[in-house]
This record gives structure tokens, sequence and C-alpha cells, in this order.
């Protein structure tokens, strides 16, 4: 087994690689934007880190479809009235399921009276009808209301995304933190799309970081017929997933065909200066505390209410987090933003009469690095080492080492620092990990 984990990482690394550099590879918010949805909760199977298949009901985005997990992200506008229709397809031992809106206010019709909702039971064409108004902006969650302790341990979940009605996009750049350039490029302008009703709350892209947890027994027990032996109150998780996949599948593409019932990746990319709008989610048992390297992620809402004091204030209650718990049920906005600032040194090796680089932080320019660099015969690269320790650097590797860092930038871990959360069935690295690449400006990223 020792053996084959160099090769495991090799090729890790090597799907990464490709990843970063081929279109549609970042991981910005995939779903879909409608006013009303056709769910059928559908039983499937998903791909684990470690190479196992796991049994999942999930929501598929209609009869024709497979289930996917998460369910897919419902993208709403504020005021829109959605409706939400579902069926069940799953075996009938499975009984009834429904779907919850926790924060807003539904009605249903059709189907059966459940515990908490009206329930469709598995017979593949009652529909269940659900309303409701998309009154406030922010991130939501759905999930079954029927059996919840089993139902959404087997993947009977997903994310809503509510956009604000206002304000209307910046047509003037937001101003640039304090001590920072703005570049030769007057086209740059950061900051152009808001998460709430409010200019405090501006972004460049975002991206969605559910994590879940299971305990891969209760599905061995479920796909055995043996419902009956199933005891929610043993759980006992061993597997972790960002956006329904375990690491290193976090770093794929999103919608290869390898993981078909998985379509959602977790890689996020970004220029220096640029705002990332972090919509983190935890749909599973226990607490997870997200851990963002590269700098602090500001908190500026949560379950989509904006941390406010009112009166259009903003987020003036907003605060930053080193690292964010993110409880059961909860979702959380923050904002994150890179420039490179108080490394105490020029991240990009100018001299002192160099041009600037957009958002670069004006005390450091020119500061020289603080160590002198070991021989590069001395050393042992990492394949994300671009071969120079400088933003936009890409030095000379050794003859066997190709680099997989093509435009020179700071590659960063995401992940959770219960650190048991970081492997699949025990075998570590994996579950609650990801990457954040930020990549110097020449280095284009797709508008979003
Ligand atoms: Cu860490």
């Amino acid at each position: 087994m020792g053996e084959r984990k160099p090769m495991r990482m090799l090729l890790v690394l090597v799907a990464a690689w490709a990843v970063l550099w081929a279109p549609g590879a970042w991981a910005k918010i995939l779903g879909i934007q409608d006013t009303s949805f056709e769910l059928v909760a559908k039983q499937d199977r998903i791909t684990l880190g470690d190479g196992d298949s796991m049994l999942m009901w999930g929501y598929a985005p209609g009869s024709g479809a497979r289930m996917q997990y998460p369910g897919p992200t419902l993208i709403l506008n504020q005021g829109d009235t959605v409706t939400v229709t579902l069926k069940n397809s799953l075996p009938a031992s499975a009984g009834n399921v429904s779907i919850v809106f926790p924060g807003h206010e539904v009605s249903s019709s059709g189907g059966v009276e459940g515990v908490l909702t009206r329930e469709a039971p598995p017979d593949g064409t009652t529909t269940v009808t659900y309303t409701f108004t998309a009154a406030s902006p922010g991130t939501y969650v759905y999930h079954s209301g029927t059996r919840p302790d089993l139902q959404v341990e087997m993947g009977l979940l997903g994310v809503i995304i509510v956009r604000p009605s206002g304000p209307s996009p910046n047509s003037e750049c937001p101003p640039v933190p304090d001590g920072h350039n703005t570049g030769p490029d007057s086209s740059l302008c950061v900051g152009t799309k808001f998460a709430y009703e409010h200019e405090d709350t501006a972004y460049d892209r975002e991206f969605l970081l559910l994590m879940t947890d299971m305990d891969p027994r209760v599905h061995r027990l479920v796909e055995l017929g043996k419902l009956d032996k199933v005891d929610t109150t043993e759980f006992f998780q061993t597997v972790w997933f960002l956006n329904g996949r375990n690491f290193p599948d976090t770093l794929a593409n999103a919608q290869v065909p390898w993981l078909p019932t998985q379509p959602y990746n977790a890689l996020a990319l970004m220029h220096p200066g640029e705002r990332l709008l972090l919509r983190v989610v935890t749909l599973g048992r226990d607490p997870h505390p997200l851990h963002f390297h590269g700098n602090h992620v500001r908190v500026i809402a949560r379950d989509g209410r904006l941390l406010s004091s009112g009166g259009g204030n903003g987020p003036d209650l907003s605060f930053e987090r080193y690292t964010v718990v993110v409880n059961p049920g909860q979702t959380v906005d923050a904002i994150f933003q890179w420039t490179g600032a108080l490394m105490g040194w020029d991240i990009y090796g100018h001299a002192p009469g160099d041009d600037l680089a957009p958002y670069e932080y004006l005390a450091d320019h020119g500061v020289n690095f603080p160590v002198i660099l070991p021989s590069r015969d001395d050393v042992v690269f990492g394949q994300f080492y671009s071969g120079s320790p400088f933003m936009g650097g890409e030095g000379s590797l050794p003859p066997e080492h190709s680099g997989l860092n093509v435009g020179g930038g700071f590659f960063y871990m995401w992940h959770s620092h219960t650190e048991k959360e970081l492997s699949n069935n025990n075998i570590f690295p994996g579950g609650l990990i990801t990457m954040l690449g930020v990549v110097p400006w020449n280095v284009p990223l797709p508008a979003e």
C-alpha cells in the first residue's frame, strides 16, 4: 500500500494541474436559475475519495435526470415567487420523502400530510408542490423534512441562493483598500456585484463550500434492505464532503464524466485584490471549523441575515475570523480578499523604482525578500512551486520537474480544522480539503 501513495498523490497533482488551466475548472457556483423547479427523489451511487462507492438517496433535477449529491443548487432572485414540485421514485422501503425550506414561509399541496410538511409517497407519480416567496437575499438550505436523521444522511439535501434586488451593479469602482495601488490598468474594477442590499457586501467571484459528513455503515444497511437495523443514534462518520465530493475529487473539474452524480467541485481561483464571496454551509451532524489559509475572512451574514444594526448600516456587525465554525444547518456568508498586504517583502520581487502591480501593497514595494534562497540544486521542489517565490515569477526547475504552477501563482489549502475530517475512511489526505489559487492578473480567469 505504501508504494501506491506517491503514485496516487502524483495523479492527484496531475489532475489538479489539468483542472487549474482547463476552461470551467474553477468553482463558480453551478446551479439552476429559475422560478419553478422539478425535483425527483431517486436512488443512485456516489464515488468516495478512497475509490469505494456508496448507495445514496438524492434529489434529481427532473424525472429524466440522475439524482445528484448535493441536490441541485437553486438560484433565485429576491422577490421571486418560487414553485418546487417533488416526486418520489425511491424504492418502496424508503417510505415518504418531502422538502423543507428553513428561512422561508412555505405553503404546500398534494401528496399526504407529514409531521413537518406534505410528503410524497414512493409511487413515482404523486406530486407535492411547495410554494414560497424568496423574500430575503442570502444563502439557505433545503432538505428532506421526513425522518431527517436518516434521509439527510442518505443525501436528500441542497443549497438555495437568493440574489438581492439591489443595489444596482457598481458603475464606479469601489475604493481601493488603504495603502494599496490600483495599478496601471484603469479598467480594473473589483467588487461589482453584491451579496445583500448594501454596497459593503460587494464581491467579484462567489464560491459554495457545503460541508457534509456520513457514516457508510448506514448506507450499507440500507443497501442490504436492513432499514430496521439502522440506528442513527450510533452515528459515527468516517467520510466528509465539500460540495458532495471528498478531497482530492474536490479539485477535479465540475461535471466530469467519471463523477456523474457529484457534479460540483470546490476549487477557488482569484486575482490579487478581487473579493470572493464564500457561501459556507454545514448540513451534517457536527460543526465544521473551516480554516482559510492566505488571509482572514470577514463574516457578513449568517442564515441569510446580514450582520447589521439595521437602518441601512450595512454589515456593521461583521467580524474577521481565521477559522469559521459552521454549525449543522447553518449558513455563513463571508468575504475573502487577498492582496499580499503586510507580508513584509515585495511579493513581486520589484526593485524600488519598478512599476506597481495592480492592488500591490505600497509599503512593501521594493522591499527585499527576507532570505537568500538556497541553490536550486539544494532544494526539493513541490509540484505547486513555480520555481520562484514571487507572484508571477517562474524560475527554472531541475530537469525532471515540469512544475504544475503555470502562472506563478500562490496556492493555499482551505480545510477543516477538525483534523480527523481530513481523511477518507481513515486514509489521509481526504475529506474536507480544497485549495485556493491566487494567480497574477495576466493569467485570465473568466468573468462571472
Ligand atoms: Cu490550516
